[in-house]
């Protein structure tokens, strides 16, 4: 069937048929993920409308901005201040990409033990599936994880537009770390600037930070609701919001979420829920489950558990904190967005205790049973710290389950019976 966005596809160079493919996939994920779960909230209707145009409608969106002079940018990365380029007139949008594509060719230019999302990145470029990546003016990389830096030497080459930007990132938190990371900020404000063509002020600054204060004030309140006895939303549809949040209008989605929010507090009022009462609670943990990757909830929510939080970068570590709005020159609104980010505790930081204690106020703020971590096969900043964080959870006496995936189905079965024995054990 032909879509009425083919032509803007073809324009943005993406190969029709394996695009094509690639929507069947995940409009079949869809269907039979999302769309057969029961109770869940009208307010749910709007992320079914987001995903299904979510290559079509969004994209004619950002390229009707973008033929009106506004410039779009895409992250790999939590890191990257969309603040920073809403003062600029850019849009950001996330790239991550959670399913795995065009493999053989992704293992030319990659090790096979590299993780799926790194792999997937190089997937959606070489398959050319990506509208976003095709739009975007500017794509920054980001030294966190070895996988990463390393990857984006390659993937630099291969970008249409050779248009990547690498931002470094500390791996301490530390002063000299918080100094890198601030002056990285100011770079990137420059490198804005320049793609642009516009001047950052004080006002179009202090306007970024507020709009997406506001977004993430209401993604807290989504979160906060879950915490209700029965969770008022199931675990996929809170993380569908949480993977629409990077790619989104914002004043759009704000709205949308804070209308899902008003609805949500009525369920909880009428003791309506996604599940019954005293379902089992799970907080996952770990790594970024970007759009399709939808796999590790599908499991725990059919095995018979309700997910109340994502401590992840899809999830509270990408909309935790707020930044100050109040300081009246840039410098001190840089230095306000530098507090904010330099609180992110992705793995990549040595040491990382800020995540331990995180994850178990989470644990309780969301009267959690147990977690999940969830670690993608390959991924060393993860997997080396799953360890660290099951003990710190067995000393807090919180049952854990280690979970080391990939996108592939191929380990379906086996995940079923581990998940489900561990539910078994929270009951
Ligand atoms: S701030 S979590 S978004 S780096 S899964 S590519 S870590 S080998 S995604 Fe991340 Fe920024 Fe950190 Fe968040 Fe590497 Fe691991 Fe792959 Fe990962």
């Amino acid at each position: 069937m032909n879509s009425p966005h083919e032509a803007m596809w073809q324009k943005l160079g993406l190969n029709l048929d394996s695009h094509n493919a690639l929507l069947q996939v995940l409009g079949g994920a869809y269907n039979d993920i999302y769309l057969n779960q029961k109770n869940r909230p009208k307010g749910m209707e709007y992320f079914d409308f987001v995903l299904s145009e979510i290559h079509g409608q969004r994209i004619q969106e950002l390229l009707d901005e973008q033929a009106a002079g506004r410039k779009i940018i895409g992250s790999y990365c939590v890191f990257v201040p969309e603040e920073i380029c809403l003062a600029g007139n850019a849009s950001l949008v996330g790239l991550c990409s959670g399913a795995d594509f065009a493999m053989e060719e992704v293992e030319k230019l990659l090790p096979r033990n590299t993780c799926a999302l790194i792999k997937s990145t190089f997937g959606f470029r070489l398959g050319e599936v990506c509208p976003y990546l095709e739009s975007a003016d500017m794509i920054v990389g980001e030294n966190t994880c070895d996988g990463k830096k390393k990857a984006y030497e390659t993937l630099g080459t291969i970008l249409p537009k050779k248009n990547l930007y690498v931002m470094d990132i500390p791996q301490m938190k530390s002063v000299e770390g918080r100094a890198l990371l601030r002056g990285e900020y100011l770079r990137f404000m420059k490198a804005v600037e320049k793609l642009t063509g516009v001047t950052i002020t004080v006002e179009s600054l202090r306007e970024g930070i507020r709009t997406v204060n506001t977004k993430r004030a209401a993604m807290h309140r989504l979160l906060k609701l879950r915490a209700a006895d029965p969770a008022p939303i199931s675990g996929l549809d809170a993380l569908l919001a949480n993977q629409v949040f990077p790619s989104d209008n914002p004043a759009r989605f704000t709205d949308s979420i804070n209308k899902l929010c008003d609805e949500l507090e009525k369920r909880i009022e009428a003791k309506e829920g996604a599940f019954p009462a005293k379902t089992p609670r799970i907080l996952i943990s770990g790594c970024p489950m970007a759009v399709p990757n939808w796999k590790l909830p599908a499991v725990v929510e059919s095995s018979g558990a309700v997910i109340v939080g994502e401590e992840s970068c899809v999830g509270e570590r990408s909309t935790r904190n707020q930044i100050d709005d109040s300081g009246t020159t840039i410098d001190a609104l840089i230095d306000a967005i530098t507090d904010r980010y330099f609180k992110v505790d992705c793995a990549v930081f040595t040491p990382n205790n800020d995540r331990l204690q995180h994850i178990k106020e989470m644990v309780k703020a969301y009267n959690a049973d147990g977690v999940i971590h969830y670690g993608l096969q390959f991924c060393q900043p993860y997997l080396m710290e799953s360890i660290p964080v099951e003990r710190a959870l067995e000393d807090a006496e919180i049952p854990c389950l280690r979970v080391e995936t990939d996108y592939s189905m191929e380990d379906m079965g086996q995940l079923k019976t581990r998940v489900e024995a561990f539910i078994e054990q929270l009951r």
